[in-house]
Parts: C-alpha cells; structure tokens; sequence
C-alpha cells in the first residue's frame, strides 16, 4: 500500500555545519565523538593522522535538526579545499586547540568564514583534558580579541576534550541554540549544487555530490550540468547514504546521473536546474581586502577565484582606484581563466596566485558582465546595480537591451527567479515603465515608442514623396531605416502598428493609414495609354525600354502602379504585359490543353502568335505561375492553369 501522503510528518529541520580551524587541533576528533562517524577516510589520511580532504558526516541534534557535517581540513596546504567545502554552511565550528590557541589557520579559516557571509558560530576549545583553568583563560581572553567587532563576537565558547567526553553536552545545547536561529533556505527556487566530489558507483554510473544550496532534486528530473552546458537525468538521489525521492536546500546530497561520464565531472562544476543560470568568464564583482592584508592591493592581478567549490585563475581587475587598502573594498572585475556560475549576490574569496594565501573576497554583482575597462562609464550603474531595488536593476538593464528580451533571460541576468522578475516586470509594465510588445518580452519604454515612431515617419515620409505609389514595400522599409533596429524588433514594432490600424498593408507595400491613397488622375491616364498601346501589339509587346523612353520621368511612376494595381504583369526584366493579355494567354492555354496533353514551343509561339524573343520569357513565366509545367522540351497543363 503506498503511504498516505497526509500522515507523513512535517519536513525535518535542515542545517549545514562547518569546521574550521588550525591543523591538528582537533576537528575530525570533534566530529568523530559527537556523530560516531571518521571522516578522514582515505589512507593518506589515516597514515598522516591529518585531514586532507572534505569529510562528511550527519548528525540529529537533540532539537531534531538534521545537520550535515562539512569537516574540513586545517593543513594550510589544503585551504583550496576547505574552501571546497564551507560554501553553503549554516554555522562555523571554529576549532581551537585549548593547548596551542590561535594559530594562522585559525585566522585564515575565520577570515574565509566570515568573507562568505556566515554570521553564526561556535567557538570549540578542543583538547580540554591537556591544558589547566588558568591556560584556558588566557586562550579565551585571545580568541575573543580575535572575534571582536565581528558577527561571533558574541558567539558561544566551550570547552570541549573528544578525549574524556566533557563539554559534548553544552555543545548540543549550544548548536540548537544557534540553529534555532537559522534561517530555512528557499526550497522553491531552482535547485543548484556545488559539486565538490565525482566518483562512480557500480551500477549507477556517475555520482555528484554536494551541498545543495537551494531548491530540490528529485530521481527522474532533468538538470544542467555546467560550465559545461551538459543536459543530464537524475538517477537516484541519495542524502547520507539513503535513498530518498528528494533531497531539499540544506541537505548534503549525492545524485548519480545519466547521460554524463565520470571524466566529464570534476569538482567545482554546478549542478543546476536548468535554464536557471548562465556561466560566464567575466564578473563584476565587489571586492574586499582582509584587513590583515598587510599591505594595499594593486588594480591588476593574477588571482585565485573561490566561488562554491570551484578554485578558477583569473584576473582581479579594480575597475576604481589605483589600489585597495587593507580593509576597504572597491567595485571590481574578475576575469577567469574558465567561466564560472555565479548569482548575484553570491559570495567568493580571493586567494594570492602565488604563494596561496586568502587576500579578500566580496560578493558578484553582475554574475555575467562584459569586459570593463578600469575607470570606465558605467560605474554609476554597477553601483546602483549593487545596491538598487530589483525594479531598478531591470530597468537599467532593458536600457541596454537593443531587441524586446525575455522573462527567462533577465532572470538569468539579475539572478533572481522568473516568477519573482515576471512579477516585477510587470508591474513596471502597469506602470507605464515599460513595454511589453510580446507576451513575455520586455523592452524601455523609450526604445519602444523611438521604435514605434522612426517606422511611421519613414512610411509617412515615402508616401508623401511618392503619392503615385501605394506606399513603401516592407522589405525595402525594414532594410532602408536610417535609424539602426534590430531585425527582431523592427517585425514586432511593425506588427503593432499594424494591429493598431496605424499602418495599411498591401500586396507588401505600406502606407500610413490615416491618409487615404488615390492616384494622381494623370498617371492613372498614361497608365491607361500604356495598356492601350501594349495591347495594340498583340503579343510581341516592345522592350520596357522602349515605352519607358517614350514616357520619360512618369515611366516609373506609371510602372509601379500598374504592378501594384495588377493591371501590368512583369513577366521578364524587359516584358511588361497588361492584365488582359496575360488572361487571354491562360484562356487560350486552357483551350489547348483541354484538346491535347501536350504543347510544344512551336504550337506555344502558334497559339500566342509570337516569335522566339517573347516566347520563351511567357513559357518560363507560365512556368513560374503554374499554368504550365516543363516536361522535357514540351509543357503539360500545370496545376493554377485554372
Ligand atoms: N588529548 C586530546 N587529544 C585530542 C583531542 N582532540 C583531538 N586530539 C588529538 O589531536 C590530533 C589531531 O586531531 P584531529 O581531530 O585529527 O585534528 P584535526 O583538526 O582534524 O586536524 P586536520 O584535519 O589535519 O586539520 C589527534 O592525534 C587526536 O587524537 C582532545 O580533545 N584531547
Ligand atoms: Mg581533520
């Protein structure tokens, strides 16, 4: 029997807990005595006695949290993978041995903590059973120098041994207490995923893990897997080892996929739902110099880029400013070796190239920019872009689209979810912001009536020039404009004049429709001469030079609106007939064919009584209209011959 979907209890609460802090000083032990599992697992691991990698372990608090346990290794040489792993925790283990205190690890973890905006923490003095009252005092005494004015000033203290076992009961007090405090995540925004470990399992192929940051995953559905742009299938969703229909914001996931082999997966790849975020080389970002940074930063530098658990080089581009100084910020661009996915708002740190130590970090502004130059326009915008409202940020960003863009597109842009853009989008739109000239698609308003308006003085200006002709032809209107537009919005623009009524179309050609058309009297007269004159040849009608010498300037006016009218039928670049006699030529066509299948050149020059010259130009033009098909040197009757 399946279960009955109302009896299931309510979604357990969810948390992310990291570690940090100096070598050796006792996380893995601290992880160890409170979850009972060794997250150093690999035999380079056990044989070194220290952390190398990423280990994970789950954890029920005695409030019912469920946490994931991110313990991280302290060797300095293994900061790129810590930083592997702290992106997405909830709260910080800040370990410190109460025999050694601070250590440069200590500082560092903390600086990259706090660079990635985690606010909540507990300080863990391990190693209790080695040290006296009075030590402990001292060591406290530093550590709270350490966290002063930051968001852990106030954060708890214990004193812990993985030894003997003391202090494990404060520290579950002291976890639901902070975790109480928690924020949940948005379950309903698209899923994404910071891969930090790739294996393969036998029978179920390709295996991603990570902390899923936000949204959910579930067996079944599609996802993308980027930079790479790889469309993938979720085979099973695992969370601590158990299989479950789906894993949400906050919890360590495993995903094993289809469509993806292990060698084309590597940590710091993103798993995401798709069409939910764009990857991207170019950054602009707001950057931080650690106050501790000793000294000021320069504009231009090979950096290493921390964002989820990729580690990308690039290049760190103070677009203000000729340098940093320690503990100040300054709008920046990050250029990158290999493109990234990064949200707005997301926050990274920045390690030296070379040697690797954390220099600062900040937060992505514009997630997918173009190259700035330094001091460059535009700064005013990335700033408002920065701090302004999500309103403003779309109308700054329409201002510089050329072409109507879509819900998805600008959501993708700003970072923020479709439903919560459309939204926006539209009450802009109802406020006389924008313009919607689709469903869906979005432009400024000013490009919308500039558009609007350079198409209807065009077609007013032809007209007015042209008054023989019925107005401009499309074509020559769309490819003619002084103005430039985009293929794509000059069609929509003229759609909507359209529908409006505020143009009328015909045969192609286009004229405003608030000024009624009526041919001047005389080219309609020597329109009606030329057809007198061209009838009064039978069928062997004189080259259009010729007619059109005789006629002089009107030549082309009369033209055009014989053609328009269809009272004159093109039939080469040099044969005009008039309507009648092409009709007589389909009647005596039909005749033929209606006695006889076939009809060769010779009846063909016979029937329309012609020679050479004219006759192959009608065939072919009979050819082309239908009325006859080629069948060899012969025709047979075609299928508009009517
Ligand atoms: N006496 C005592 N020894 C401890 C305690 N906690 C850890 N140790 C020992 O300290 C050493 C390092 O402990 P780990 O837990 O591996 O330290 P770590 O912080 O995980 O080290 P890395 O991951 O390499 O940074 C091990 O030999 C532990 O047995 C403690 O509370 N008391
Ligand atoms: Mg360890």
């Amino acid at each position: 029997m399946a279960p009955d979907p109302t009896s299931a209890p309510p979604p357990a609460r969810l948390a992310i807990v990291g570690t940090a802090g100096h070598i050796d000083h006792g996380k893995t032990a601290l992880v160890r005595r409170l979850t009972g599992v060794d997250t150093d697992r690999l035999p380079e691991e056990k044989k070194r006695g220290i952390s190398i990698d990423l280990g994970f372990a789950p954890l029920v608090t005695p409030a019912g949290v469920h946490v994931g346990i991110v313990d991280v290794p302290g060797h300095e040489r293994f900061v790129k993978n810590m930083l592997a792993g702290v992106g997405g925790i909830d709260l910080m283990l800040l370990v410190v041995a109460a025999d050694e205190g601070v250590m440069p690890q200590t500082r560092e973890h903390l600086a990259i903590v706090k660079l990635l905006g985690v606010t909540r923490g507990i300080v863990v003095l391990t190693k209790r059973d080695l040290v006296e009252a009075d030590w402990v005092a001292e060591v406290k005494h530093d550590i709270a120098a350490l966290l002063a004015g930051t968001a852990f000033a106030a954060a708890p203290m214990v004193e812990f041994s993985a030894v003997t076992g003391a202090g494990t009961a404060e520290l579950f007090a002291a976890l639901d207490a902070q975790l109480a405090r928690v924020p949940a995540r948005a379950h309903g925004e698209p899923a994404r995923l910071p891969v930090d470990r790739v294996f393969t399992v036998e029978g179920f192929g390709t295996v991603v893990t990570g902390t899923l940051w936000r949204g959910r995953i579930r067996a079944g559905e599609t996802l993308e897997l980027q930079p790479r742009g790889l469309a993938v299938r979720v085979r099973r969703v695992q969370v601590h080892g158990r299989t479950v229909e789906e894993a949400r914001a906050g919890q360590r996931t495993a995903v094993a996929l289809h469509g993806v082999e292990r060698e084309q997966v590597e940590r710091g790849d993103w798993l995401l739902a798709a069409r939910s975020l764009r990857p991207s080389s170019i950054l602009d970002v707001r950057f931080e110099l650690l106050p501790d940074a000793g000294k000021e930063w320069p504009a231009n530098t090979r950096v290493r880029f921390h964002l989820g658990a990729s580690e990308i080089i690039g290049r760190l581009v103070l677009l203000e400013g000729e340098g940093v100084a320690p503990g100040a910020s300054a709008l920046a661009q990050v250029r990158l070796e290999r493109p990234t996915v990064a949200a707005r708002g997301d926050r990274f740190v920045i390690r030296q190239y070379s040697p690797s130590r954390t220099i600062g970090g900040g937060s992505v502004i514009e997630p997918v920019a173009k190259k700035r130059r330094r001091h460059g326009a535009g700064l005013d915008a990335l700033e408002l872009h920065e701090s302004g409202s999500l309103a403003a940020r779309l109308l700054q960003l329409l201002g510089g689209e050329a072409s109507p863009a879509s819900t998805a597109k600008l959501a993708q842009i700003v970072g923020e979810s479709q439903t919560v853009t459309g939204a926006v989008l539209a009450r802009l739109e109802a406020e006389h912001e924008i313009a919607m000239p689709l469903p869906e698609r979005w432009l400024a308003l000013a490009k919308w009536h500039a558009a609007l308006e350079i198409i209807e003085r065009e077609v007013r200006g032809y007209a007015d020039k042209y008054p023989a002709r019925f107005g401009i032809a499309k074509g020559e209107l769309k490819s003619g404009l002084k103005v430039a537009m985009q293929a794509a919005l000059f069609d929509i623009a003229f759609h909507a004049l359209e529908e409006e009524g505020r143009l009328e179309v015909r045969s192609q050609r286009v004229r405003p429709a608030d000024s009624p058309w009526e041919p001047p009297a005389a080219t309609v007269v020597a329109l009606e001469k030329l057809e007198a004159d061209l009838e009064a040849t039978g069928m062997s009608v004189p080259d259009a030079l010729v007619w059109q010498g005789k006629l002089g300037s009107a030549a082309a006016e009369v033209a055009t609106l014989g053609l328009f009218l269809e009272r004159l039928v093109r039939v080469s670049q040099e044969l005009i007939y008039t309507a009648k006699q092409m009709e007589s030529l389909r009647a005596k066509l039909a005749a033929h064919f209606a006695r006889k299948p076939m009809l060769s050149m010779a009846e063909f020059k016979e029937m329309a009584g012609v020679s050479r010259k004219w006759s192959v130009p009608l065939l072919e033009h009979c050819d082309h209209v239908g009325w006859t098909v080629r069948v060899g040197d012969e025709r047979k009757a075609g299928g508009r011959l009517g």
